[in-house]
Formats: C-alpha cells, structure tokens, sequence
C-alpha cells in the first residue's frame, strides 16, 4: 500500500476510534477499545479503505504521534488520547512539570481571556511540553500562538493533570489566571 493511501487511511482510523467508531459500523467498549477483525472488516466494508492486519500494524508502528496502541493480547486497538466520544482510556493521573504549552489560532484568543481553556468537543483540554509542539498544534487552526500554562501551580492548587502513554499532557479546564500570553509575540 503506497504511503499516501496509508495516511488517508490512518485520518479515517482516527476518526473512527476517537471521534465516529459508527462510520466504521462498530462500537468502542468503556475504555476506548475497538475489536480488531470488527475494526477492520468494518473499515473495508466502507469501500473508500483498504484495511489488513498487517497495514493496521504497520499505520500504528510509523505513525510519527503514537497515536494508537493494540492490546496485548492483539485482539484490540484503541486512540492514545484525542477523544470526543466519552471513554476511559486508563491515563495516568500525573504531577506536571512547573509549565506547559498550548497552541492555539490568535482568533481564538479573546475569547480564551474571558472564558479560559475550555476542551471544546473533546474531553480534554491537550498540553504539550514544549513550545515547537504547541506551535505545530496551533498552526491548524490559523495563525498559531502559543500560551504558557503554570501548570506546577494550578496542581499544587489541586487541579488534576493526566498523561496519555503517548506523552500528550491533558486537563479538563484551564482557568484564566494560569494563562500567560507572553508568548504570542514570539510564536511566529
Ligand atoms: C480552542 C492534535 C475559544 C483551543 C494535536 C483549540 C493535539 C478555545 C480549539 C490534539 C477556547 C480546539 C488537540 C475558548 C480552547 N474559546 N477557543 N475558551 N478554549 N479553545 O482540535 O488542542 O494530530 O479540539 O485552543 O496535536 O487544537 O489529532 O484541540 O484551538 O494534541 O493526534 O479550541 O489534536 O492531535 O481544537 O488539538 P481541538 P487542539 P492529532
């Protein structure tokens, strides 16, 4: 299978196991698992993929976040982090570093200044541990800016920080006060 048919393939897996398992024709059980054959029957089932055991293994081997693993007994596969669809996914509760960052579109920054960071459709807000990272992340949704989160404070003030097994830092809500912008004239 040529690379960009794998891809293609791959933005439809993250769809299915974090946000749709329905356009794959399956469910996820509570912690996020999707059964394999299922997984891969349904996909083919699709028409518009192409799905094996051995490109199913060979999407989550390369892919460049990790962001997928299958269990160990191989019979199931689920999302890492990243998930709209309300499961378990086993995160470790975690103590953060003392900062971390989020990248974001400079038009979403007023609105962040009022209302704080807020995990819009998916369960959690997503923090990364440097700044290039959130930078990539924000470049999505437009011209990026990258805010420094204390997280080191909002934990010691009893907020809770979790990190996925493929070292995406997560949290439910980031309030006003542990937001700094100065970073926004620098993230390019
Ligand atoms: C913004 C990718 C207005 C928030 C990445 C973000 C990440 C607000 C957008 C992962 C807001 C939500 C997640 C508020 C937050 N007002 N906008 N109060 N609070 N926002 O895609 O963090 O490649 O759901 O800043 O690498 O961009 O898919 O989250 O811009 O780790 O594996 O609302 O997705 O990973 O966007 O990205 P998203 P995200 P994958």
């Amino acid at each position: 299978m040529k690379q960009s048919e794998q891809k293609h393939t791959s933005i439809f897996l993250s769809l299915v196991l974090r946000h749709q398992p329905s356009a794959a024709g399956i469910l996820l059980d509570r912690h996020g698992w999707a059964n394999i054959d299922e997984l891969i029957e349904g996909v083919n089932r699709t028409g518009r993929y192409f799905l094996d055991r051995r490109t199913l293994e060979e999407i989550v081997a390369n892919d460049a976040k990790q962001r997928y693993s299958i269990s160990a007994d191989g019979t199931k596969i689920r999302a890492n982090q990243g998930h709209s669809v309300k499961v378990d996914v086993d995160l470790t509760e975690t103590e953060p570093p003392e900062y971390l960052y989020h990248g974001t579109a400079e038009r979403f920054c007023e609105s962040i200044r009022t209302e704080g960071l807020k995990s819009k459709t998916r369960l959690y807000v997503h923090l990364s541990k440097d700044k290039h990272t959130a930078t990539a992340v924000g470049k999505r949704h437009g011209k990026p800016v990258v805010l420094t989160v204390s997280s080191g404070k909002m934990y010691r003030d009893g907020y809770k920080f979790y990190l996925s097994v493929n070292d995406v830092w997560l949290t439910k809500y980031v309030p006003v006060g542990y937001i700094d912008y100065e970073t926004e004239v620098s993230a390019k």
